[in-house]
This record gives structure tokens, C-alpha cells and sequence, in this order.
């Protein structure tokens, strides 16, 4: 058997030293940022290895025979930084891996909503992409394959994780050439994780499907995040790589129903105990969001209420004429893009998420974990997250009939609604929380740098 004995304390960075003893000669093979010196041994039986000592340039791991034995990773991290699901997926694991004593480095165009930017052990670097006159569209994927590259040769990264596959895979395929003829020769792997509509729109472009395709292809590891994104991708772009389910996931510290918290938002929000609904999105004509208006307004008719919609986005205006056209517009708050979301939505009773389509719908994950009940469609990776009247309802796109009669029937029946919420978070947290999902990440990274190595 082979030991790996720390010579200091594991969080010792530069200078940690390992002892391997081995009682038997195997096949040692060794990342090429380490330095091995051997001591043999030999006796009248043959040359054995009686200990070796190995140097890491950096202080993470040592691969002994087999499986990686150190997990203080560095990671580069990119994604869309601004406002959309990815981005606040890519930002939370980030911080959820940071606090596991991993080293993250952000490489974006801008810092993503959800960093406060003071965090321990998360490193931000910005992508700069000039913007000389000839550039009618300015080169943003180069930059950030550079970006990359450099970033990854200063900082030592061991893999990076692209969210989103356009154009970030692209751009991690060409840092990983470019270190690979660089000085050092290295190989730096990739994950790239899929999203939804990196697939299920953008990628189907034909003017983007070869080049996804290709670039999901050549990644060293491929996550989706839900079942129903992985089986449509490997149908529709017929890719010959195994992708890996590893779904979103909620922190269930910071997205909770704390009543202390929820109490002077109520108060403004709903100033005369009216009921509040809620949606969360970037109002994109996926999201439907007259549908929200239209489930409202039946709401609305039957029962004192108010809508929230937090976010942006191309459908604004329209809604905002529905609501008017439907005399409601008083009790439709459109609240705008907002950075931490966690108390506006654990404010609500119920969240309305009548989407065209979700791979996999992290609103309606952190309503549940905030006890709101998500009353949503059955569209693509949704009925994975919520179990149709056990956490939340569910029903047919655009059937906002059906919708807005679940709606009334929770708000008419208090203790209905108060167990499907806490029914909802349960599922949350068994299913879905960080604590259990970075673990999957981070065996994946593993096993990605295992196979790279
Ligand atoms: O839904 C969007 O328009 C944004 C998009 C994104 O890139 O953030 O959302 C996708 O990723 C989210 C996080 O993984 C998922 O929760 C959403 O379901 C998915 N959207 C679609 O599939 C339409």
C-alpha cells in the first residue's frame, strides 16, 4: 500500500512536503507541476522503493497510484456575469467551493452579481475587450481565451469550469492549445456545464450548432443540469461524450422563511395583509410573462393580492401594458434587476413560473427553499425539481387557468398552503442543497483531472 504522509499541516501553501511510503514498487505517475526525488533501496531481493519525497509547485495534490489524495483545488470559473440562472449558478459554487478551502478565480467582463467581493479565497479577474473602431463586433471570446491562459499559467489553475457553453467552451478549448504549446507544455482541462438555452436556443442556431457541438466535444468533462438537458443534448447534437447530471442547487442558509426578516417587506409590499405572489426572471418571451399577468388578474378578481416581478427584460413593456389594460397595474410592482432576491421571495406565499421552457428552473428551487410554494409548467427539466402537489403545482404551458385555480386554492386554505411550502423546502434541502451538490462537483473535478493527468 501506498501512504502519503504530510510532513507539515495540510494548509501549509508552498512549502508542504509529502513522505510516500511504499511497501511494494507500482506505477507512479505524477501531474507535471510536481517534483519527485526518489530513495531506493535495494537488497539482496531487488531495488525497492523505500520512500519518496514529492515537492508540489503548489501546494494541492499528490497522485499516489491512484485517485487524487489532496482536494485544495484552483479553479477558474467563467460565466455570464450579469443577471440570468448560470451566472448565479456558476457565482454560488464558486463561494461554496471557496469555503471548502478551494482557491476560485472569476474571469468574466464583469463581476458577477452575487460576489460581494470581499470573499476569502475568490480571486476576480476582469476581461478587458478593446474596442478599436475596425471591431464592429468586438472579440470578446478571444480576450477571454487569453484572459484565460494567462490567468491560468500565473495562478497555477488546475481546471476551469465554463457555465454556459457559448461562447465560454470555445474559448477554455483555445487556452487549453495555447497553453499546451506554451513554455511549460501544460494541459489544462475543462468542464463545461450546460445550461438550457445554450442548447435548447442559442446552440440550435445553425450558424452556432457545429462549433457547440465541437466545443462540448473536445471538453474534458461535461455536466448538465438536469436530466432532461442532458438527453436533449446528446439527441439533438448527437455528441459522443458522456455527460454528467449534476443539478442546481440552493443554499439553504441564505434562502430560508425567516418571519423576523420577511415581517417590514410585508409591511410595504402588502400594506392592508393582501396576498403576494412573485416571479423571478429576465423576462425573456421564454418566461411568458403575460401568462403572469394573466394568472395574476384571475387571482386578483378573486382575492386581495399584489404581484412582484423582480427583473428585466425584453417582455417589460408588454406586461406593463397588460397589466394596465386589465386595470391592475396598482398591484403589479415591478421591483427591477435586484442583486440579493433571498427576503424579496421568502415575502411571498406563492412564485408564478408559467415558462415556455426551463432545463431546469432555479426560481422555483430557491421559492421552495424559502417555503413559497412554485406554481409552474410541466416544461422540460421542471417536473424534476418540483413534484406536482407534494412541492409545488404544476401544469401545461399557457394554461393559465389551471394556474391561477391552484393559485386560489392555497391562498384559500392557509394550512394547505403553509405544509406544501414547508413540504417544499424539505425537498430543497434533501435534493438540492450546496453542500450536497458541490460534493458532486468537486468528485467530478477530480475524476476530470484524474483522466487528464
Ligand atoms: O432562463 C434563462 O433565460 C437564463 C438561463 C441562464 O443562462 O441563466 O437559464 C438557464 O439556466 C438556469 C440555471 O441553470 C436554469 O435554471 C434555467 O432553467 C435555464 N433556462 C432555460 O432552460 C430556459
Amino acid at each position: 500500500m501506498a501512504r502519503v504522509l504530510p510532513q507539515h499541516s495540510m494548509s501549509g501553501i508552498t512549502s508542504t512536503r509529502y513522505t510516500v511510503r511504499v511497501g511494494y514498487s507500482g506505477a507512479w505517475s505524477f501531474n507535471q507541476e510536481f517534483r519527485l526525488s526518489w530513495r531506493l533501496w535495494s537488497s539482496a531481493r531487488g531495488v525497492r522503493v523505500k520512500s519518496a519525497t514529492v515537492e508540489p509547485s503548489s501546494h494541492r495534490m499528490a497522485r499516489v497510484t491512484r485517485g487524487w489524495s489532496l482536494a485544495h483545488m484552483k479553479i477558474g470559473i467563467t460565466c455570464y456575469p450579469t443577471y440570468g440562472g448560470s451566472g448565479v449558478v456558476a457565482t454560488e459554487l464558486g463561494l461554496e467551493l471557496a469555503q471548502r478551502g478551494h482557491e476560485i478565480h472569476f474571469i468574466s467582463y464583469a463581476q458577477p452579481i452575487r460576489l460581494r467581493g470581499s470573499e476569502p479565497n475568490i480571486h476576480y479577474h476582469e476581461v478587458e475587450v478593446s474596442r478599436y473602431p475596425l471591431f464592429d463586433y468586438p472579440p470578446y471570446d478571444l480576450a477571454l481565451a487569453t484572459r484565460m491562459a494567462e490567468v491560468a499559467q500565473l495562478y497555477d489553475l488546475d481546471l476551469l469550469h465554463v457555465h454556459y457553453a457559448i461562447p465560454h467552451s470555445v474559448s477554455a478549448l483555445l487556452a487549453r492549445q495555447m497553453l499546451a504549446v506554451g513554455p511549460r507544455g501544460r494541459r489544462l482541462p475543462f468542464v463545461t456545464t450546460l445550461h438550457g438555452t445554450d442548447i435548447t436556443l442559442v446552440g440550435l442556431d445553425r450558424s452556432y450548432l457545429p462549433i457547440t457541438r465541437y466545443s462540448i466535444e473536445q471538453s474534458d468533462g461535461v455536466t448538465a443540469i438536469s436530466n432532461y438537458l442532458r438527453d436533449r443534448t446528446l439527441r439533438v447534437f448527437d455528441v459522443k461524450n458522456r455527460i454528467e447530471v449534476i443539478y442546481n442547487s440552493v443554499n439553504c442558509d441564505v434562502y430560508h422563511r425567516d418571519p423576523k426578516a420577511i415581517a417590514p417587506l410585508r409591511a410595504e409590499y402588502a400594506p392592508n395583509n393582501e396576498r403576494l405572489l412573485v416571479h423571478l426572471s429576465n423576462f425573456r418571451p421564454v418566461k411568458r410573462l403575460t401568462d403572469v399577468i394573466e394568472i395574476f388578474d384571475r387571482v386578483h378578481k378573486k382575492i386581495p393580492s399584489r404581484l412582484l416581478l423582480i427583473g428585466d427584460g425584453p417582455d417589460r413593456s408588454v406586461a406593463e401594458w397588460l397589466a394596465v389594460q386589465k386595470g391592475i397595474h396598482d398591484d403589479v410592482l415591478f421591483l427591477g434587476k435586484q442583486d440579493q432576491i433571498q427576503e424579496t421571495v421568502a415575502a411571498a406565499d406563492i412564485m408564478l413560473m408559467p415558462s415556455e421552457l426551463e432545463s431546469f428552473g432555479l426560481a422555483a428551487l430557491e421559492a421552495m427553499a424559502c417555503e413559497v410554494v412554485p406554481i409552474a409548467t410541466r416544461a422540460g427539466g421542471v417536473p424534476e425539481v418540483i413534484e406536482h402537489g407534494k412541492s409545488g403545482y404544476l401544469a401545461d404551458v399557457g394554461d393559465v387557468d389551471t394556474m391561477a385555480r391552484y393559485a386560489l386554492e392555497l391562498l384559500n386554505n392557509e394550512p394547505q398552503l403553509r405544509q406544501i411550502g414547508k413540504q417544499a423546502r424539505a425537498a430543497a434541502q434533501e435534493r438540492f442543497c450546496s453542500t450536497k451538490i458541490v460534493k458532486q462537483y468537486e468528485d467530478f473535478y477530480r475524476r476530470v483531472l484524474e483522466r487528464s493527468a
